[in-house]
């Protein structure tokens, strides 16, 4: 098909041409016309040899699609596969070419571990992954009495191709006198493949470097947290790096840290994580950032303060708030401030616990970007379906040893109530004993001077569900999204029925942002129509919005400006309006502080 259409094109262009040459030639004496008649025909004679050769083209593609028809029937069927799991997202981006048992196969091994072990098991160990540090890392000289490094890597059935990756990447990319040792923490892995055949790897690798790879079994699962400890406690480098087994080091990745160690031995580190696909199990690079973490202490990335971006140097190291979980410590300085909390379950909240307790207890977190690790996103962890029920409780935790009269802001975060929030956070003696021991600075301290870009909710007077005392079975809620019109509407207690009330008299309805770079959604009144009003605070104070509200529990809620009202009236069933004040109350649901 494709070939007649650029024949259908080439004819067109001969014709128009020699027609054109002969309209030409017309006017000229009749010897010149002998002589572009000839060129005619020579043009003509070409043409019929271009003809023929795009016969003779046309035949052989013919011949050639045959050919793939008869001779290779598996091409064929490949091309009409059917994608047997169309809504798999190991499927989205990769896989168009397996047959069907393939499709099975990697589906199911996806299923097993979160990543694509099917493409793992494919790819060399020692595969080429892009080089993604800063250009001034490779410039950087390193002093050569670097303390050494031990290396553990933490597991919970993980697939042995990846887990012998992260091995080989270590062993080839960091220089043999300062890699003291591996260590392999397994919690418990009960997938088959990390018996025997890991057993046989480590026996290659230890010929080779005797003593290299050490291991250390759990005899049940005993969690992330627990596994980091036991992994340090059985370490003897100078440096202990604690890592998932998921993972590829690049180039030069040890010296960088060790250096900063070398001169701080106070200071914990993280790399820079790139992303790899869960999938296709390619390398994505992420910026270099700083990790932080909201008031519910689920981490994220946050910006550095001014002072690093005055540097306008990437390579450089800054200074975080908290880590992601991957660190590198100082290994008897981090048994000095206290490791990790070991009352923390399964996930979660560690991290955020070891960065803040560090800062307040004597000494502080950095990123150093010339330090790089490639890690995989899982598709899903491990370890629980849903997360949030440890991350909830080891939240508090954090909040119960560590955070002072900001501990509210925990129980905010996750809308929980502020007394009897009925979670059990188990034995915090030990951690106490541990903050006065080390004579550990207040909270406010880190806010003030590590975190300044998170809100302090200081102000903060009451949150929860907002209800009319008219009407107790029906909350304020956000309404439509997008939209900005709340409403009335059945409680359900979830985020979009979420209020907060301010001492400055902004009143948020459908959640409060953890930073202060962060808006809210704020009550406003419009002044003109007895419809209420939800609008981004910032904008609306720049606008000068009627956004303030005058309010005490169990009272009206009244507009500052227009003397209006938030009340509920009834044609049919309760709608949300402003009016003119006729005394309705209000309550909110939780009381931080008395008004
Ligand atoms: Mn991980």
């Amino acid at each position: 098909m494709k070939v007649s259409y650029n024949k259908t094109v080439c004819l067109m262009v001969l014709f128009i041409g020699a027609a054109a040459l002969y309209m030409y030639s017309v006017s000229f004496e009749q010897n010149e016309m002998k002589a572009f008649l000839g060129e005619i025909q020579l043009l003509l004679k070409q043409n019929k040899e271009l003809m023929n050769e795009l016969n003779i083209r046309q035949e052989h593609s013919a011949k050639e699609q045959n050919k793939e028809v008869k001779e290779d029937p598996n091409m064929q069927a490949k091309k009409i596969t059917k994608k047997l799991f169309p809504n798999s997202p190991l499927f989205k981006e990769w896989g168009d070419e397996l047959s069907e048992e393939e499709q099975t196969e990697a589906e199911n091994l996806f299923q097993q571990y979160g990543y694509n072990v099917f493409l793992s098991d494919r790819l060399p160990l020692n595969r080429d992954i892009p080089d993604t540090r800063d250009p001034r890392c490779a410039n950087k000289k390193y002093p050569e009495d670097l303390p050494t490094l031990s290396v553990v890597l933490i597991y919970l059935n993980e697939a042995l191709s990846i887990l012998k990756r992260a091995i080989r990447s270590i062993i080839d990319k960091t220089p043999p006198h300062l890699l003291k040792e591996i260590i392999l923490v397994d919690d418990y892995s009960t997938n088959e493949d990390l018996q025997g055949k890991l057993e046989d790897y480590i026996k290659l690798i230890n010929k080779q470097r005797p003593g290299l790879i050490k291991q250390v079994k759990h005899a049940e699962q005993m969690g992330l947290t627990q596994a980091r400890i036991s992994g340090w406690k059985a370490s003897t480098g100078d440096v202990v790096a604690i890592l998932d087994a998921h993972i590829e080091v690049q180039a030069e990745w040890a010296q960088p840290v060790l250096a900063r160690i070398k001169e701080d031995r106070t200071v914990i580190v993280s790399p820079v994580f790139d992303r790899v696909n869960f999938d296709t199990l390619k390398l994505v690079k992420y910026a270099t950032a700083a990790h932080a973490f909201d008031w519910a202490l689920w981490c994220m990335y946050e910006s550095f303060l001014p002072e690093w971006y005055k540097e306008t140097d990437e390579s450089i190291p800054g200074k975080s708030p908290s880590i992601m979980g991957i660190l590198f410590a100082d290994r008897l300085f981090f048994g000095e401030i206290g490791a990790l909390d070991d009352g923390m379950k399964i996930y979660g909240g560690e991290n955020v616990e070891l960065g803040i307790r560090v800062w307040l207890c004597g000494g502080s977190v950095e990123i150093v970007p010339c330090t790089r690790i490639a890690h995989i996103e899982r598709a899903h962890k491990p370890y629980l379906p849903d997360l949030s029920v440890t991350m909830k409780r080891n939240a508090l935790r954090v909040a119960e040893v560590w955070m002072d009269e900001y501990k509210t802001n925990v129980l905010v975060g996750w809308s929980l109530p502020l007394k009897d929030h009925g979670l059990d956070i188990g034995d915090i003696s030990e951690r106490k004993k541990l903050r006065e021991k080390l004579q550990c600075k207040p909270f406010k301290w880190y806010l003030d001077n590590v975190y300044p870009q998170l809100d302090s909710w200081e102000d903060l007077l009451a949150y929860g569900a907002l209800k009319n005392t008219l009407e107790e079975g029906l909350c304020v809620d956000q309404g439509a999204v997008p939209g900005s019109v709340p409403i009335l509407y059945g409680c359900h207690y979830y985020t979009p029925q979420n209020t907060y009330y301010r001492r400055n008299g902004e009143l948020y309805i459908g959640g409060i942002k953890s930073h202060k770079y962060n808006s809210n959604r704020c009550l406003v009144d419009n002044g003109n129509s007895n419809t209420p009003a939800l609008h981004d605070c910032k904008t609306s104070k720049e606008k000068g919005f009627n956004m303030l509200w005058d309010f005490k529990q169990g009272q009206e809620l009244k507009n500052r400006g227009t003397k209006r009202c938030l009340e509920i009236t009834k044609h049919d069933y309760y709608h949300l309006v402003i009016q003119e004040c006729t005394g309705q109350a209000w309550n909110m649901q939780h009381v931080i502080h008395e008004f």
